[in-house]
This record gives structure tokens, sequence and C-alpha cells, in this order.
């Protein structure tokens, strides 16, 4: 999850906050995103507190940019600076750096059998994510110690059909679900995951583990156990003779890849606003807002329906030749497109068009289920329902018109908002279907695989959960 903060919209995004009002979402200017500037414009402080909140919203927004920092001195990363991942620094004008892994593949056997030193009392485990009461204990992990808005008023919450769904991939190894227990207890108090996947980088296709739910409890911060559980999983991951990984944040690391935008689409504007996700634009009544972001109450493609397993060939077909268009992609099988994507209840969403006459998949819709807890508590709502678009390929109408379908059908399914990346071509439906631009970033990253140019986020066709 996740992009960064103003006082309008917050939502929780791998560690920072996505903001959007809704008078951004009308304005036809990209430019349109919520600055401090213009959250101070359209709110009733007095100045002193308003200077205060614009001075917080900069510095956060210097720190997410890793912007050095205004006493221009680099920002020094000690554990990522030891690490086979591009750095800061890197100099790709000179012809010297090639493209590809940064350091040789070892012999797996080499491995060290044994993990990292831990703080004294905990331990390390695996978790078995088959188990209900495993199941349990991640989700409670996760629920009061994942990823929050810089101001702590949302909090991801991943339920536990989810996590079911995302950890337990074709080929998915039980120790690469790392977690770490007090002893004593046997409480969970840290946990990070990885999956196995292919992805194709600039053509090279890299057999490769997808990195996420790196979590510490609230109580542990700030004791470098985040570099232990990363060196761990590498250890793990290593030993199955994996060399790379993939992994998006909202912080800046040494180095992003490419950098992606969350945009949101209010479906239940008076939710939003009553929670504090979003505010009204100062010239606009909540009845007009409702207004603009009506939407008809059903879909308008021509033959539409839910996605079922006799469809997965024909989908794995239409997605393959869909994301070889990218620089960056996943490279999925039938196995692959069956777990991800068959629709699943309350978790993954998916539709097809299918031609009466040729029988083929012509189009496709996805979006997950990715709700935040609403943790400041000043409304009477628990939850905000959010959407994720997932994985979207249009052939017989524009995708503009299929995202279209994709909100109604969202909407239909009582989600509260509908978040997108500008990832692919997302561009071309974002502003056009009244998305607000997020005032953050998700960054991409790569372990162990150099990239010699930055990427586009239209370039990146790999979606996380
Ligand atoms: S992104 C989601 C991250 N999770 C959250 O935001 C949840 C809430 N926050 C927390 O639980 C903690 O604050 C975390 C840090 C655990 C994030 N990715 O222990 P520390 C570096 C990578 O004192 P804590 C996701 O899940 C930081 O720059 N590194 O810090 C993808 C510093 O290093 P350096 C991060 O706050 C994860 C060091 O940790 C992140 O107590 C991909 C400080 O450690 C971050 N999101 O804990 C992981 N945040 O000094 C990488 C901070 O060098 C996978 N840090 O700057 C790499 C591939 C591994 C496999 C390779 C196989 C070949």
């Amino acid at each position: 999850m996740s992009s960064p903060a103003d006082d309008a919209v917050r939502a929780p995004a791998r560690g920072t906050t996505a903001g959007t009002t809704v008078d951004d979402a009308h304005e036809s200017d990209a430019t349109a995103a919520t600055t401090p500037e213009s959250s101070l414009a359209a709110r009733g402080k007095n100045d002193v507190d308003a200077l205060r909140d614009v001075i917080d919203a900069l510095v956060r927004q210097r720190i997410r940019d890793g912007d050095a920092n205004a006493r221009d001195e680099p920002v020094r990363h000690a554990f990522w600076e030891t690490q086979p991942v591009g750095q800061f620094s890197d100099d790709t004008s000179d012809g010297a750096m090639r493209e590809g892994a940064i350091s040789e593949a070892r012999d797996a056997s080499e491995v060290s059998p044994v993990g990292g030193t831990l703080p004294p009392g905990y331990e390390w485990c695996s978790c078995d994510m088959t188990d209900a009461k495993t199941q349990e204990e991640v989700y409670e992990l996760l629920t009061n110690n994942y990823v929050e808005d810089d101001d702590a008023m949302f909090r991801f919450q991943y339920s536990q059909e989810f996590l079911k769904w995302a950890l337990r991939p074709p080929g998915y190894h039980e120790d690469w679900h790392v977690g770490v227990r007090l002893k004593v207890t046997q409480t969970l108090v840290a946990f990070i995951t990885g999956v196995p996947a292919t992805l194709r980088v600039n053509g090279a296709p890299i057999s490769l583990t997808e990195i996420n739910f790196l979590c510490i409890h609230k109580k542990l911060r700030s004791k470098r156990i985040a570099p232990t559980l990363i060196k761990e999983i590498t250890r793990r991951v290593n030993a199955r003779d994996v060399w790379q990984a993939v992994y998006t944040a909202g912080v800046v690391l040494p180095k992003p890849i490419s950098k992606a935008r969350y945009w949101h689409r209010s479906l239940d504007i008076r939710k939003l606003v009553d929670i504090g996700f979003t505010r009204l634009g100062r010239t606009q009544t909540m009845a007009q807002t409702i207004q603009m972001y009506k939407l008809d109450a059903k879909p308008k493609t021509e033959g539409l329906r839910h996605m079922t397993a006799e469809d997965v060939p024909r989908v794995t077909k239409l997605l393959s030749a869909y994301l070889a268009k990218f620089a960056v992609a996943p490279e999925m099988n039938e196995a692959d497109v069956a777990h991800w994507l068959l629709p699943r209840e309350d978790v993954v969403f998916s539709y097809v068009v299918e031609n009466e006459a040729t029988k083929e998949i012509t189009d496709f819709i996805s979006f997950y289920n990715l709700p935040s807890q609403i943790i400041h508590g000043n409304t009477k709502h628990k939850t905000l329902k959010a959407a994720y678009a997932y994985y979207n390929v249009a052939t017989s109408v524009s995708l503009l018109d299929l995202m279209q379908d994709a909100l109604i059908l969202a909407k239909t399914n009582d989600f509260d908002v509908f978040n997108a990346l500008n990832l692919m071509e997302n561009d071309s439906f974002l502003q056009p279907l009244k998305f607000g631009i997020g005032d953050g970033n998700l960054h991409y990253y790569l372990y162990n695989w150099r990239v010699l140019e930055d990427l586009p986020p239209s370039e990146i066709a790999l979606v996380l959960t």
C-alpha cells in the first residue's frame, strides 16, 4: 500500500498518505494536487495554526521526496548503503555499469542455515498461513501496527481472507513468511513476507520474490530491527536459490526504479467528508458534489459478467498480451491467473467481456478490497471501504469506458472510494473519471538488480497487494 499527506485526504499508502480535495477531482489541470498551500487556503484555521500546518506539510513532503533536506546534506542510509541495490551516487552515464544483477548469485548451499541474531528474548518463526490461529495473530499484528497515514487517521486493515490470498500463491513457501516472537509469551511482534513470482524487467525475465507486509510492533520501533528482518528474509530466499526481489514503499530508499502516484475517486462522498478523508471544495455544496460524483446504476459495456474458472486460459492470453507492452510486468501462467484474478468474496473482484460470436475474452476488469480502519475516532464510522484498481485490459471498448464500469461495479459493491495508481495506461482515465490526485508517491524497488534508467510509472505494470 500505497502516497503523501496534506490536510485534505488521508489514506494509508505503504507508509505515506494520500490526499485529494473535491476541487482536485474536477479540475482539468493535472497540477491540481492538494498542496500544503491549497489546504491552508481551504481551511478556516487561525493564522498561527495554519502556518504551522503548512510548515509541517512541507517538511513531510521533503522527507518523503528524499530531497536530501534543507541543509543540502545527502540522506544517509546506514543499512541500505550496504545492500546490493541501486545507490543515489551511482553514475550510469559512462557505460561502466551494466543493467542486471549487482551481486553474482552464489551457491545456495553456502547460505548460512541459521537466522541472524535478534535482541535477547526474541526468536524467529515461520508463519503457517493455513493455520487459523497464526492467521489471526498476523491479522492482529497488522491491524494494530501496519501502514498509517502521516496523521494517524487511517490504518490499513487487511482481512484474514485477503492475507491468505496474498500470501499463498502457487509455489509459495511457508519459510518466506517470517515472524519474530517474544520467547516467553510467543506473541508475534514483527513480520515480513516474500512470495515467488516472475517479473520481466526491460526484456529480462527474473525469478524473484515479491516482498510485502514488513511490520514491527509499535513498541519495538527505531531499534534497527527492520534491517535484521530484511537480512533474514534475504537469507531464506537465497537458501532457495533466488537472488532478486521487488518491493514498493512510500518511503524513499536507495534507489527507486520508478515513482507512482495514487489517485482517488469518491464513491460515497458524504461518508468520505464525514470521516475526514476528503473535504468539499470551497465553493461546493454537498448536494452539488453528490451530483458531480453520481454514477449510472448499471455498467454500460455489453456482455460484462463475473470472471469464472472457465475463463482462465483466455484471460491469461489477453493479460499476457497486454502486459507485454510494458517495461516492468509480471509473467503469469494460468495457475497464477487463477490464483490472483478469479473472484474471491470480499477480496478480489474480476469481470470479463466475452465476444458472443468468437467466444474470445476481449476485456477484463479487476480490483481488490483493502479497507482502512478509521483510528481518529471523530466519527461514527469504523471502516473506510476502498477498492484498488488491479489489472484492467480494454480491447472492445476504451479503457475509459471500461473503468467507468469498474467504478459502477465498485459502487454497487458498497465501496466508499476507488483508488488507482498512475501505472500502465491509467493516466487515460484518471482525470476524465473525476479521480483526484493523491499527494504522495509509491516507490518501486528492485533488490540486486540494476536498472540503468529510471522508468516512468506508465512503464510499470506491476500492482502489489
Ligand atoms: S512497505 C510497508 C512498510 N511497513 C510499514 O510502513 C508499517 C508500519 N511501520 C513499521 O512497521 C516500521 O516503521 C518499519 C520500519 C518496519 C517499516 N522498507 O527497525 P528500524 C529502513 C525498507 O530502526 P522501524 C513493505 O512492506 C530505514 O530506511 N526499509 O525502523 C515493503 C532504515 O534503514 P537505513 C525500510 O521504523 C518492504 C531502517 O529500516 C522501510 O522500527 C520492503 C531502520 O530500521 C521500508 N518500508 O521499522 C523491505 N522503512 O538506515 C525490503 C524503514 O538504511 C525488502 N526502513 O535508512 C528487500 C528485499 C529482501 C529480499 C531479497 C531476496 C533476494
